[in-house]
């Protein structure tokens, strides 16, 4: 096969089963794979040595699903996980529930058993696709070496569909290793469905018409390309806009109308509450906000609320609802009252966290971390946050200011995605700071994947904020039963011997004077660094409660 014949619009590709399946997904955009070696995806290797996707290969399957569903999140094209049969692709399965949950166009193909002798008993044979199927958009298993293009093709094309989200497509040994010649169909990114006028122009004069709207705005911003028609439409239409997850961003954390730590007064004080491209789910007190009519905005009808009463629910491409919400010309209250009062209140709150930030307690609060932290991040620092309280700090305090640049767990909240979105992070954007936040619970999960970053000289800061315990189950065991269990871990753990060991570098920090110059050493070190700062095991970050 020549070059020219592994075309990304379309033509006629021919190969083993790894060059079939990797040529479908080469017009997508995918240029890397993430896995961890197995026999049965050999042929997925061997396309990529032959074509030039770049092979990351990690210690952990979970670290190298992580890092696919990384590599989506950062760059908007599908992020590719190579799993060898059995074991691999379990282990995988936390990482595509996350994608899952996470909206993620995430493509993973797994090895399988040879189809001809199934039922005698091969090596890890297990018929994965009941198990990938409920938390997938797409599981099946490819039959035939003349289907593996349009069905690699097809998975692709199905994950990038909004709502996005992973697919799963294994490959019997005897399928990928056997060869064909077939078209490869065009590639195309889809659009979401077009939403139905009248339900948007009700949302858009809901929101002019309001005395006190507010808007949050979440991933599916990010995913769609829609931050340029937010920005347009809450400045139209004057409206306070908060951020979670991918959201970040898309409205810099320094525009007028950019709020972070008022959204408590949404319940109390909003008449419209906006939700745009995030679910109704607890980290938005379930679509909730005391009297304030909630409107859904959604880049899929299927994604739609089915719990929280909503005034309207546009749905479908976020940018022509937001393109429709800025061009807005029917009459409007004014919201000046109302963006005052929220930025007095905002820099109220501000003011207020200042002494905890700057704080020169022994041992070292984590909010003086944070405080270090933001005097050397640049404006587009990707911050990849992996832990408990440790992570809750940094969501309060760490600012964003371009799309795309703050990795958090999202809503299925699994610990353990730390080096692998590191590692992600690092290969899509080579040029950036790299920052990764670490519980030392969360640690436990990934840190092995250390060598992967010096293997493949990957250099990123992670920053752990160590206190010796699983501070989000400690504190609130503690609260509900007046004691705990199974929440301690080791105090004062050399975690930055490990990743010395491992060939990076590291230093522990137990003075609050030393966080800032520990910080500058790492970020100038070019080399995975881990700055292990003790942190003081009584301070629990501020919340009601993590189990509702
Ligand atoms: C895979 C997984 N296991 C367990 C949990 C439950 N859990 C949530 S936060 C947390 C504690 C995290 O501790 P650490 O990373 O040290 O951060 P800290 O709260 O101490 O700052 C645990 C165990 C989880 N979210 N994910
Ligand atoms: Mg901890």
């Amino acid at each position: 096969m020549t070059d020219t014949e592994r075309t990304t619009t379309g033509g006629t590709v021919s190969g083993h089963g790894g060059e079939l399946a990797l040529a479908a997904l080469a017009g997508f955009g995918v240029r890397e794979l993430f896995t961890l070696s197995g026999g049965h995806v050999f042929p997925l290797f061997d396309a990529a040595v032959r074509t030039g996707v770049r092979i990351v290969d990690v210690r952990h399957e979970q670290t190298a699903t992580f890092a696919a569903e990384a590599t989506a999140k950062l760059t908007r094209r599908p992020g590719l996980a190579v799993l060898t049969a059995g074991p691999g692709v379990t282990n995988g399965v936390s990482a595509v529930t996350t994608a899952s949950f996470n909206g993620s166009p995430l493509v993973v193909l797994g090895g399988r058993a040879p189809q001809g002798r199934w039922g005698s008993g091969s090596l890890q044979e297990l018929d994965h696709v009941p198990i990938l199927a409920p938390v997938t958009k797409l599981a099946a298993t490819v039959t035939a070496p003349e289907h593996i293009a349009a069905d690699v093709h097809h998975a692709a094309t199905v994950a990038l569909t909004p709502h996005r989200g992973p697919v799963f497509l294994d490959l019997p040994l005897d399928v990928v290793f056997a060869s064909a010649e077939v078209d490869l169909p065009t590639a195309v990114v889809p659009a979401g469905p077009a939403p139905d006028p009248d339900e948007v122009a009700r949302a858009a004069a809901l929101i002019a018409g309001a005395e006190r709207p507010a808007l949050v705005a979440g991933s599916d911003v990010w995913w769609d390309g829609a931050w340029e028609a937010l920005r347009a439409a809450v400045e139209a239409l004057q409206v306070p806009t908060f951020v979670n997850g991918l959201g970040r961003g898309c409205l810099p954390a320094d525009h007028p109308l950019a709020f972070s730590r008022t959204r408590g007064l949404l319940r109390s004080e909003a008449d419209v509450v906006v939700i745009v491209g995030t679910p109704l789910d607890f980290r938005l007190s379930f679509g909730s906000f005391g009297d304030a009519a909630v409107v859904h905005v959604v880049d899929h009808p299927s994604v739609r609320s089915g719990h929280a009463a909503t005034a309207a629910a546009p749905a479908g491409d976020l940018t022509t609802i937001l393109t429709a919400f800025a061009d807005h010309a029917g009459p409007r209250a004014d919201h000046g009252p109302w963006i005052r009062r929220l930025r007095d209140a905002e820099d109220a709150a501000r003011a207020a966290d200042e002494p905890r930030l700057a704080a020169d307690a022994f041992p070292i609060l984590p909010t003086r971390v944070y405080g270090e932290l933001r005097a050397v991040l640049d404006r587009d620092a990707i911050v990849v946050n992996d832990g408990g309280d440790f992570v809750s700090y940094a969501g309060k305090y760490v600012e964003s200011y371009e799309p795309g640049c703050w990795l958090d767990p999202g809503p299925y909240g699994c610990l353990g995605t730390g080096l692998g979105y590191a590692i992600a992070a690092r290969v899509a954007h080579p040029d950036r700071q790299v920052v990764v936040l670490l519980g030392d619970g969360a640690a436990g999960f990934s840190l092995m994947d250390v060598d992967t970053l010096v293997r493949h000289r990957l250099p990123v800061v992670m920053v752990m904020g160590n206190n010796g315990i699983w501070g989000l189950e400690k504190h609130p065991m503690q609260a509900v039963y007046g004691y705990d269990v199974a929440a301690d871990l080791q105090p004062g753990c050399r975690y930055d011997e490990v990743v010395r060991a491992l060939g990076g570098a590291g230093e522990v920090v137990e003075r609050p004077e030393d966080v800032g110059p520990a910080l500058r050493r790492a970020l100038a070190s070019g080399v995975p660094y881990l700055v292990n700062v003790l942190t003081d095991p009584d301070d629990a970050y501020p919340r009601s409660s993590n189990l509702a």
